[in-house]
């Protein structure tokens, strides 16, 4: 079982939780270990169709855990390009590239990576009191975990531009008008509110809704002729799949329809 963080898997839902409150939830090496085999286990495991990360505590997650850097005047200077690539890098490509839903619950500040972990998750629920600070800057480095990839995706260039440069610490509800997460909600409403909708994603074409990501990836990047060429190449994915037969079947039934995730 794992120190650092919670895993459990619940009615088709993959519950990663955060689990170093004393320090808003920053990684370490073991944390990000953990992580990284728990992405896998979700990943391999044919009864998780959806995946919810959230944390422990006051914080969501404060990033990189700087206890964990030398910066003595005689110390050597660390690569961090090292730990970007080892341990940044693969977990944002898991999430973008994980072939079912992912659901982020923000239960408090989210600074650093932490803001941009959340950033990568596919629908994002915040906590009203919860925050979102690209803290960066502030200690002389770049967002990473792709930060400035999403940013200016989600807010305009103007915004993500002034996030960077000032650090500022963003509210839910602004980064919600924004546009930068999908929902603000209450504090005591967020943990159930952010399950329900797992759950019930949970209960959809698993295959579809990851297909529908891999469209979605692709489009910041692509022409419309392109997107246009790959809409066609995943709907004739998604029309061979048991539960587009069973989707048109329970229409045309009038019935509710039950699918399977295949
Ligand atoms: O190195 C690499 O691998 C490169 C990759 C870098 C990725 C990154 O994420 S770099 C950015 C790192 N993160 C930050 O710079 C954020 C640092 N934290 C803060 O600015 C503040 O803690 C917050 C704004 C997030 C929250 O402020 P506040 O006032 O609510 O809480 P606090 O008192 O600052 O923090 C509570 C405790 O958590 C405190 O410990 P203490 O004094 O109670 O023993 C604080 O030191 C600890 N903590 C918070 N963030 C970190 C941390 N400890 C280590 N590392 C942290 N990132």
């Amino acid at each position: 079982s794992y120190q650092h963080i919670e895993y459990r898997v619940d009615q088709g839902v993959a519950i990663l939780t955060f689990n170093r409150p004393a320090s808003l939830n920053s990684f370490n090496a073991e944390m990000h270990a953990e992580v990284r085999d728990a992405l896998k286990s979700a990943r391999r495991d044919a009864a998780v169709r959806c995946l919810m990360i959230t944390g422990n505590g006051r914080g969501f997650c404060a990033g990189q855990d700087l206890s964990d850097r030398n910066v003595a005047p005689g110390a050597e200077r660390p690569d961090l390009g090292q730990s970007i690539e080892r341990n940044y890098n693969p977990m944002i490509r898991a999430l973008r590239d994980f072939p079912a839903p992912v659901v982020c619950a923000v239960n408090g500040v989210a600074a650093g990576a932490g803001a941009n972990i959340a950033l990568a998750c596919d629908i994002v629920f915040a906590a009203r009191s919860a925050s979102f600070i690209q803290a960066f800057c502030k200690i002389g480095l770049v967002p990473d975990s792709g930060g400035t990839w999403t940013l200016p995706r989600l807010v305009g260039h103007a915004r993500a531009t002034a996030l960077s440069m000032l650090g500022d610490k963003i509210g839910a509800e602004q980064a919600a008008q924004w546009g930068m997460i999908w929902s603000c909600v209450e504090d005591d409403a967020l943990y159930d509110s952010a399950l329900a909708c797992a759950r019930q994603l949970a209960t959809q074409p698993t295959r579809g809704l990851a297909l529908i990501k891999r469209a979605l990836n692709a489009s910041s990047t692509n022409s419309l002729d392109q997107q246009l060429d790959l809409e066609r190449d995943l709907q004739t994915l998604a029309g061979r799949t048991d539960d587009y037969r069973e989707g048109v079947a329970a229409f045309m039934e009038k019935r509710q329809p039950q699918f399977q995730g295949n």
